[in-house]
């Protein structure tokens, strides 16, 4: 049974000093590097926004990060801008081990739609093509480390289980945002989605 390790969104501005910095979002990077070493297949996520993102607050005149906007497909949160295509912000964190990556997949790079699965966009129905390429390699099984918890982890792990694969989130590598209980309401759906939740202590 084919496996891979996705590593999402591990970029600069999540961690301590980016624009949208999860708490302690670097401490993860040590023990995702071990885990790296431990998978044939790794495939990271990159959110990779053009300026003037819709799921930016700045785009919507009086509004401030973390007020709601009613878009063409629903609710979305709004965010400082962050991870502007070209930007250090939108690179990976320096620490982060990414030369054995086989496939660095971007997502968000629609104005209009966010993206935090690594399936869907937010409008779910704009694919990725991600389930696309893990089919063709045969990979069934996923292992899913990195930020945020709440949002990019939680709705890729959703969308991964929705379209059949065996999910684990690596507890231990993964930290969250948590606005609005957001953590307690990722965790919930991703456990109802039939994701199974593990430590890297089993697997490094
Ligand atoms: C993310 C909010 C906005 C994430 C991305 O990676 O979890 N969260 N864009
Ligand atoms: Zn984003």
């Amino acid at each position: 049974m084919t496996q891979a390790l996705i590593i999402i969104d591990m970029q600069n501005d999540f961690c301590p000093g980016g624009n949208l910095a999860v708490p302690a979002g670097d401490t993860i990077i040590p023990t995702i590097n071990l885990l790296v070493e431990q998978y044939e297949h790794t495939i990271l996520t990159q959110d990779w926004h053009p300026r003037g993102h819709l799921s930016f607050a700045s785009s919507h005149p009086g509004k401030v990060p973390y007020d709601t906007v009613k878009l063409d497909y629903g609710e979305q949160i709004l965010w400082p801008d962050h991870c502007i295509q070209g930007t250090t912000g939108a690179q990976f964190h320096a620490n982060l081990k990414t030369d054995t990556a086989e496939l660095i997949l971007r997502k968000g790079f629609r104005r209009e739609i966010d993206s935090y699965s690594a399936f869907y966009e937010n409008d779910q129905k704009t694919v990725t093509g991600l389930a696309g390429f893990l089919k063709e390699r045969e990979i069934k099984t996923l292992y899913i480390a990195g930020l945020a918890t709440d949002f990019c982890v939680h709705w890729s792990i959703v969308d991964g289980c929705r379209y059949g694969f065996e999910i684990y989130l690596i507890e231990d590598a993964t930290a969250g945002i948590n606005t609005n209980g957001s953590m307690d309401h990722a965790m919930t759906k991703m456990r109802e989605a039939g994701a199974s939740f593990i430590s890297a202590r089993h697997i490094i």
